[in-house]
């Protein structure tokens, strides 16, 4: 799977190389890059925001930005309708002054600012093949190895969906993730709405009912819940299978306990000691769905009743 990960703050993304996911890296079941938005404006101040349509207080996203990097990254040619969506000079100076870390990406910006002032797509062949790629995806083509060749471009955003379980198994068969971490008030509106109407799979989700200053922790949290969805990305798979959130039937688990039996005068349910693997079942599962009931009421509603057994009926 690969991944792009656009922010202002490239840098929060260094931790993907610890841990299980730098595992993940350095086995080749996941490529994480992650981009400076920066690498892609043209002014001397590497501007990114401006102040809100309507009036009110902070900042948005810039739109003309965003669509570069993610022309570039999703292999798009940019749009030729608007001219004055590129400001003529500006590039010409900058593509050589952008930030060291993004030569190959102020490389490519340059090039397909150059392709847009000329008034043709940048790149025409490989343009047109992601172009068409994209469309055909969409639409049928979910490829070979049972992944989806076509890219998703998936936006953190507090306002949208909640972002569940099931959205991260979807996903964890997608080839190819883009984040674009938005910061300050939100991005231009017209982003999401632009790449959906060329045919991408744009997704805006949230993480919760709080609010967080930037998308970054938002893109950690869905790509930690994607990525160990990967085969042979947890030591053991047989973890994911019975976990709260899994499969049809979503319930809270059980508790679990370890050794010793008894420990600071408190007992392990004598049940799950006795040997008799049914019992330890039943014990699991009413214990399961009672936590559920007490804990997330609202998970219980969304059961589909004809998943569930005569024993659990009663409880
Ligand atoms: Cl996705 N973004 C931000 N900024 N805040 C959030 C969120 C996302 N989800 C919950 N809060």
């Amino acid at each position: 799977m690969k991944i792009d990960i656009v922010s202002v703050f490239p840098e929060y993304f260094d931790v993907l190389n610890l841990s299980l996911f730098g595992k993940a890296q350095e086995k080749g079941l996941v490529t994480v890059t992650a981009h400076n938005l920066r690498d892609w404006t043209h002014d001397v101040h590497h501007s990114v925001d401006d102040t809100p349509a309507g009036g009110g207080a902070g900042m948005v996203m810039k739109p003309e930005v965003w669509a570069e990097c993610l022309d570039d990254l999703l292999g798009l040619a940019p749009a030729v309708i608007a001219p004055d969506a590129v400001s003529s000079d500006a590039h010409d100076d900058d593509s050589a002054s952008v930030s060291p870390s993004g030569a190959v990406n102020s490389a490519e910006a340059a090039d397909t600012t150059d392709a847009a002032d000329s008034g043709h797509a940048g790149n025409p062949t490989d343009a047109a093949a992601s172009v068409t790629s994209i469309v055909s995806d969409t639409t049928s083509d979910t490829s070979e190895a049972g992944g989806n060749a076509a890219p998703v471009l998936i936006f953190p955003n507090p306002s949208a969906p909640l972002f569940t379980q099931r959205d991260a198994t979807e996903l964890s068969h997608a080839d190819h993730l883009l984040f674009g971490c938005g910061r300050y008030e939100g991005y231009d509106a017209r982003i999401p709405e632009y790449y959906r109407a060329q045919g991408v799979d744009v997704r805006e989700y949230s993480i919760g009912d709080y609010v967080l200053n930037g998308g970054e922790v938002a893109v950690s949290v869905m790509l930690e819940a994607i990525t160990r969805l990967l085969p042979g990305f947890m030591g053991n798979p047989d973890s994911i299978v019975e976990e709260s959130y899994t499969g049809g039937n979503a319930l809270l688990e059980h508790h679990q306990y370890t050794k010793p039996a008894t420990w600071r005068g408190i007992a392990v349910p004598p049940i799950l000691t006795s040997g008799d693997h049914g019992k330890v079942d039943r014990f699991r599962r009413d214990e399961a769905l009672t936590r559920t009931n007490d804990i997330r009421p609202d998970l219980i509603e969304q059961l589909d009743c004809r998943q569930l057994d005569k024993q659990d009926r009663k409880t």
